[in-house]
This record gives structure tokens, C-alpha cells and sequence, in this order.
């Protein structure tokens, strides 16, 4: 590893056109690590870009970085295309956090000639990583590729040049991949990186607030409302739920997607409880139901059948039934799960 960041920073020296990259559907860990880099870079005169094929969610709008992301960025031929425009050939690229070429997607897929025929370094902490380019630098024990960015920068003697913004967004990187230090990917290396942003002045107490205290009033309201007058629970609190229908997002002045955050904020947390789902009306009349459940119970097995997402631990699916038969469906399948 130390070799190709030692091959890493030879590179960047010898560059001037430096394009960045991230996986699609974007996180915080892999828009920071990016947007560190990028910041150095431009302190460093490169000339610098990134792509991916979306710009980030709204919600990271604290930082400072919006605006880098480039969506339509014409790579390829130096050369003016058809519209008479300049294509963009960058001398090396740095993909941040993706742990494979699927994960680059149409970025990767619309410019495949360009990714072969440029020095290309995978930056990554994912185990699922097949090392998937040439030059690799992949740290598994690394708790995300914030921290081994701050690793990386340390290592080429880049760290000088980390602002008190930047050491926040590694921070910030490092706070949401490991759930603040909750996460069992946390290490020693993790603590000792976050000090040392700390020290370069990273705002500890800003990601913390925005990605985890602050909530709107709407949001707290319509939570309000779920908390104290629907949500229930049977087997002797093994079973925490609720089911909503669209009235509670009419009265509280809010829709479905102000409900993110509420089971593994407060139903998974609630003593006892081993599994838990929140049942909701869907503007299109759908219900969606997301579970939760500890280690002992598999909640993918009861969604598989249907249309939705699955993991043992954390699922969903969507059901064209009445959210009173829904209910009395998940009920009758859990019982059984947990006897
Ligand atoms: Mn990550």
C-alpha cells in the first residue's frame, strides 16, 4: 500500500488535469474524502475536476463543497466534438470509496477508453473490494476512506495543507461511516485520526448536530405524534411498531420521507424489543414497511417475497394491501418468527 501512495504522489506532481471520482448514490464518506482532496489539489494549482453521475443530496448542504461535483463533464477527445466544445482529458484519476467499476456507473461506462488509457488509483476501505484497478490503495481496517484519506495525506506530507474546513469534512466522513464511533469498524487508527483533526480545528460539534441532533418542526412534530399516539407493541415488547396512514402526515404538515430516521433512532432503541417496523401510506397509496431486528432474527426472509430491499437486519417492501391488512399480516408472520 505504501508503495502506491508513494506512486500516488509522484503522480499527482507530475499532473496538472487531476479528475476525482465517487460511487453513485453518494455518502458523506465518499463525497468528504473527495472533497478534501479536491481542496488540496486546488491549494497544490492543479487543475482539478470530479464527476459522478449525480450531484450529492440536498441534505449535505453544510459544507462547503456543493458545487464541485460535475455532472456533465465532457471527457474523452481534447479535440472539439460535434457542439464545437473542448473534451476534457485528465492526466490521472482518483476514485474515492468505491469497491467496484459498477459502483462508478455511467461516469465509468460512458468514458471506458479514457479510465484504460489513464493512470487510474482506487482509494478504498470496503472488505467486498477486489482490488478492481491496477493501482490499488485499499485499507480494510480502515473505518472508512475519510480517515485513510487523512492516512494518505499524512503519509505525502499533504496534511500542511488540511484547513480547519477540510479536517471537518474528514471528520464528518469518519462520524457517519462509523455511526460516531459506535460502529465496530472504529479502531484506535480512527480515534487517533479524529483527534488529529480535531487539532487541526475540525468543528467536532457541527456534523454531529446536523447529521444527528437537528431535525425540523414539522419532523419533530409528525415523530411527536407516532411516538405518543401510534405506535404499539406485543410479545411482551419483543415487537415495537406502528402504522400510519396519510391523516398523521396531514395533520402534522409533512410527508413519508420525514419519517427517516425514527425506527433506528427510537424503535430500536426501545428495551426488549427485537423486532420492529413502521408501516406508512405512500403518496401513491402504496404501503411501505421498513424493518429493523437484532442479530438473532432475519427480517429479509418475511420481504424477499415481495418487491423492496433486504438485508437479515434492516428491510423493506411495498404491499398494494390496506395498511389494516398489512398490519395483521406482519403480526401473524412475527409471531411465528419469534416462537
Ligand atoms: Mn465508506
Amino acid at each position: 500500500m505504501k508503495e502506491n501512495i508513494i506512486k500516488l504522489w509522484e503522480s499527482i506532481k507530475n499532473s496538472n488535469k487531476i479528475l476525482l471520482i465517487n460511487h453513485i448514490r453518494m455518502d458523506m464518506d465518499s463525497f468528504w474524502s473527495l472533497s478534501a482532496m479536491y481542496d488540496i489539489l486546488k491549494q497544490l494549482w492543479k487543475d482539478v475536476k470530479a464527476i459522478n453521475d449525480e450531484i450529492p443530496p440536498e441534505t449535505f448542504a453544510f459544507t462547503w463543497y456543493n458545487q464541485i461535483i460535475d455532472t456533465n463533464l465532457e471527457l474523452k477527445s481534447p479535440l472539439l466534438n460535434k457542439e464545437g466544445v473542448r473534451g476534457w482529458l485528465p492526466d490521472i484519476i482518483i476514485s474515492f470509496d468505491a469497491a467496484s467499476l459498477d459502483q462508478l456507473w455511467k461516469s465509468y461506462l460512458d468514458n471506458i477508453d479514457v479510465f484504460n488509457n489513464t493512470e487510474f488509483f482506487v482509494i478504498d476501505h470496503h472488505i467486498t473490494n477486489p482490488w478492481f484497478w491496477k493501482i490499488n490503495i485499499i485499507n480494510t481496517k480502515s473505518s472508512s476512506t475519510c480517515e485513510l484519506t487523512f492516512d494518505i495525506l499524512r503519509e505525502i506530507n499533504l496534511d500542511k495543507y488540511i484547513t480547519p474546513k477540510i479536517a471537518t469534512s474528514l471528520l464528518s466522513g469518519i462520524y457517519t461511516d462509523t455511526n460516531i464511533f459506535y460502529n465496530s469498524n472504529t479502531t484506535k487508527n480512527t480515534h487517533i485520526v479524529a483527534w488529529e483533526l480535531i487539532e487541526l480545528w475540525a468543528d467536532f460539534r457541527k456534523p454531529y448536530f446536523e447529521f444527528y441532533m437537528k431535525r425540523t418542526f414539522e419532523k419533530s412534530k409528525l415523530w411527536w405524534e407516532v411516538l405518543a399516539n401510534h405506535m404499539k407493541s406485543t410479545e411482551n415488547w419483543k415487537i415495537v411498531y406502528a402504522c400510519i396512514d396519510k391523516n398523521v402526515f396531514k395533520k402534522t404538515n409533512t410527508d413519508d420521507r420525514q419519517l427517516t430516521g425514527i425506527i433506528s433512532e427510537f424503535f430500536a432503541n426501545i428495551e426488549w424489543v427485537e423486532i420492529c417496523f413502521l408501516s406508512y401510506e405512500m403518496s401513491n397509496k402504496q404501503i411501505k414497511t421498513s424493518f429493523r431486528c437484532t442479530e438473532n432474527h432475519d427480517v429479509a426472509k418475511i420481504c424477499e417475497t415481495f418487491w423492496g430491499w433486504w438485508h437479515k437486519q434492516a428491510a423493506w417492501f411495498n404491499s398494494d394491501k390496506s395498511l389494516n391488512e398489512v398490519e395483521i399480516d406482519i403480526i401473524e408472520i412475527l409471531k411465528k418468527e419469534l416462537n
